[in-house]
């Protein structure tokens, strides 16, 4: 490393250390600054990894103690600044907490020449979510150098940095597994500094060492050092980027740091003995640089004092600016849960790079005659494979969807066809499945992850909430569109708890989703082709009754233009005398009770439940005056609670009876028929509720 590398890297550092003693001892007091988060201890560390990540397409999953590495990869220290003052113009516009950092190659100041500009995947607050999108991201470099053949992504990686408290989560361990099954370029940064929060790291890992302890992982480089010594510190991250770059193996880094302040502002360290933080006093990088830089003779005393001036200067010009910057107009606060035209991402899906679709054949033509019946497992199969085959940023994956086809049968043979880097088997980790598909959805592809019942989502959580809110978090400037494939509810014959819930509310709570729940193989064509060419994530639920029987089964849109809006109902049956609203299997039983109940009854398929069609509901509020709305998710907070309370707001005027709910039990659901027969609304139970509704 030449003089001019260490001169830059010891001005990362000392900017680094004056932004966190600015908001410590003045910012905070002032009430400026509400939530601070310190890196000082971790800075030279930071840098150096910053100083070699330098490929166009690295990305980086940071957190909360990565202001540093941002610095040093370009975020401007007015930026740094503008985060933690919530000003509209930090990387968030005041949404988020200034630490949870992102940087997209656009957002990189002037300083940082166009080469190196690295993307810094949206983080967030849950300590562990860093790592799958990480490994997502190096599963997708390698996909797009490899297969699609684009030379710029040759040699990228996905990094992920964290504290030693992080090894303990479930996505470090989802990370590794795959990562290093898969040889994916992938680097686990982890700056120990001994403590995650006030917990020792003996609690996390035995004996305090992660690296120690992963010594003998399969395909794994593991580094450990000092993230304090210059030489040393620089040598480990020179070693880990070439060995990940060169696809060696996955490289686990651990470098020694100390914390030499509070876990946050709010902390007084009072965990910690004297002892304990004196040796941390000792082991602080800024006084050991400085120490280096003068014997190494890259600056004489007088030289290193000046520079230390200019980078407080530097910094406190930025503040200066970032102070004055504009605070976030409140009404921008709701702006960006959605894609808009108005603001399309600048990473992420296919937006970002203005991937056009093909022009598909009009739709009308002679063609649709050709329309087939087909189930709706075959439906789905179809539209995957036809969008497999025009589109090669989609890839299907999920656990038993390679080689056997998935245990419903929606990817049979798509593998074979399209290859195994397209359509593949995952690790048993739905975390892993939705935070991979984070990752390569910001990389620039379209993941269609399964899980492979609606229960099995519940370890994606995190993921899935996170992904939901990166458009926001990010004030517009990313996005991970995706579509989820997930079989929900009961089967023909049986159910039980964990392969037959429905649960679409909690879905309807997971903010910045869209969810299809598609009541037959028409519709599902139909919608998946507008979510896997649409623009934002997208749940789509398929219900394992409606798979393979005669209910599911439509005639198949055979024109690849034929697409379904999100937010249009289908009107599936014409009347005057009440109406029943509802979406997947349950439509069929609400057309089966109309019937039995003498017809005349408007039946409404939602299709959508984000959004949800408020315009077909109103209309058939309008018309009937009697309302239905009919679930199979539970009926405490179901989704029919939401529609219900919007009819009572905005048609009570027009309602000639109470809105009715008819919802499975507040229970789960049973594996014996008479049990789950008995919680779930039959069709008797249906058109007894109808008929009292009729009269009223
Ligand atoms: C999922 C989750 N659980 C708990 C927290 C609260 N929390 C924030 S930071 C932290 C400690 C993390 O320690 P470590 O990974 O060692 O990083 P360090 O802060 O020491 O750099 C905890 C428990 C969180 N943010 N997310």
């Amino acid at each position: 490393m030449t003089k001019h590398d260490w001169l830059n890297i010891a001005r990362t550092v000392f900017i680094s250390r004056c932004i966190d003693t600015i908001e410590e001892t003045e910012l905070v007091p002032a009430g400026k600054v509400l939530y601070q988060f310190s890196s000082k201890g971790h800075e030279l560390a930071q840098a150096l990894m910053a100083h070699e990540l330098r490929h166009t397409h690295d990305g980086a999953a940071v957190y909360y103690r990565s202001r540093p590495f941002m610095l040093g990869v370009g975020m401007s220290i007015r930026t740094a600044f503008a985060g933690p003052l919530g000003k509209a113009t930090g990387r968030s516009g005041g949404r988020d907490i200034g630490v949870v950092h992102n940087l997209s190659p656009d957002g990189a100041s002037e300083r940082t020449a166009a080469g190196e500009r690295i993307t810094v995947l949206p983080s967030s607050g849950d300590v562990g979510s860093q790592f799958t999108p990480a490994m997502g991201w190096a599963q997708a470099a390698v996909y797009r150098s490899e297969v699609m053949k684009e030379n710029a992504w040759e040699g990228a990686c996905g990094i992920s940095f964290s504290g030693d408290g992080a090894v303990a989560t479930n996505g470090f361990w989802a990370a590794l597994g795959a990562s290093t099954t898969l040889n994916l370029p992938m680097i686990f940064v982890v700056e120990d500094n001994g403590f995650g929060i006030s917990v020792p790291s003996v609690l996390q890992t035995p004996n305090g060492n992660i690296a120690e302890n992963l010594k003998n992982f399969g395909n794994l480089l593991v580094l450990d050092g000092s993230g304090t010594d210059p030489e040393a510190t620089a040598a480990l991250a020179k070693k880990a980027v070439s060995h990940a770059r060169a696809r060696k193996s996955p490289v686990l880094l651990r470098f020694v740091v100390p914390r030499l302040v509070g876990h946050s502002g709010a902390d007084n360290q009072a965990y910690k003995s004297a002892e304990q933080r004196a040796d941390e006093e000792r082991r602080d990088p800024v006084p050991i640089l400085r120490a280096f830089l003068l014997k190494k003779k890259f600056l004489t005393k007088a030289e290193l004092a000046s520079f230390e001036e200019d980078c407080e200067r530097e910094t406190r010009t930025a503040l200066a600016l970032a102070l004055a910057d504009a605070e976030p107009a409140p009404e921008d606060g709701t702006k960006y849960v959605f894609s808009t035209p108005e603001k399309p991402q600048s990473v992420g899906g296919m937006l970002a790079e203005k991937v056009q679709l093909p022009a598909f054949p009009q739709a009308g033509g002679a063609n649709e005659t050709n329309d087939v019946r087909l189930n709706m497992i075959e439906a789905v199969k179809r539209v995957l494979d036809e969008e497999l085959s025009w589109n090669p940023r989609v890839l299907v994956f999920g656990e038993d969807v390679g080689v056997k086809g998935g245990v419903h049968g929606a990817t049979v043979d798509l593998q074979r066809k399209h290859g195994v880097e397209r359509v593949f088997d995952t690790s048993l980790s739905e975390e892993g499945i939705i935070g991979r598909s984070v990752g390569m959805a910001l990389a620039g592809l379209v993941p269609v992850p399964e899980i492979q019942f609606r229960k099995y989502a519940d370890p994606a959580m995190e993921q899935l909430n996170d992904c939901g809110t990166i458009r926001w978090r990010t004030n517009g400037d990313f996005a991970a569109p995706m579509v989820v494939r997930i079989p929900v509810g009961i089967g023909k014959r049986t159910g039980d708890p964990w392969h037959s819930v429905c649960g679409e509310a909690v879905f309807a709570h997971s903010v910045g989703w869209r969810i299809a729940f598609p009541s037959n193989a028409r519709d599902a064509a139909g919608l998946m082709r507008s979510a896997l060419r649409g623009n934002d994530p997208t749940y789509f639920l398929e219900h394992r009754a409606l798979l393979d029987t005669a209910q599911g089964r439509a005639l198949f849109p055979v024109q690849q233009d034929f697409t379904i809006p999100f937010g249009v109902a289908a009107r599936v049956r014409e009347g005057q005398r009440a109406s029943i609203i509802a979406w997947g299997e349950m439509l069929h039983r609400a057309v089966e009770a109309a019937e039995r109940c003498g017809g005349d009854i408007d039946v409404l398929d939602l299709r959508t439940i984000i959004p949800w069609d408020k315009d077909a509901v109103y209309e058939t509020a309008r018309k009937t005056g009697r309302i239905l709305v009919l679930h199979e998710d539970t009926h405490t907070a179901g989704f029919g609670g939401e529609i219900a309370s919007w009819i009572a707001e905005h048609c009570f005027t027009f309602l000639d009876a109470p809105v009715q709910r008819l919802a499975t039990a507040d229970c789960p659901i049973a594996y014996h028929p008479n049990l789950m027969n008995a919680a779930v609304p039959s069709l008797d139970v249906i058109a007894q509720r109808l008929s009292s509704l009729l009269t009223f």
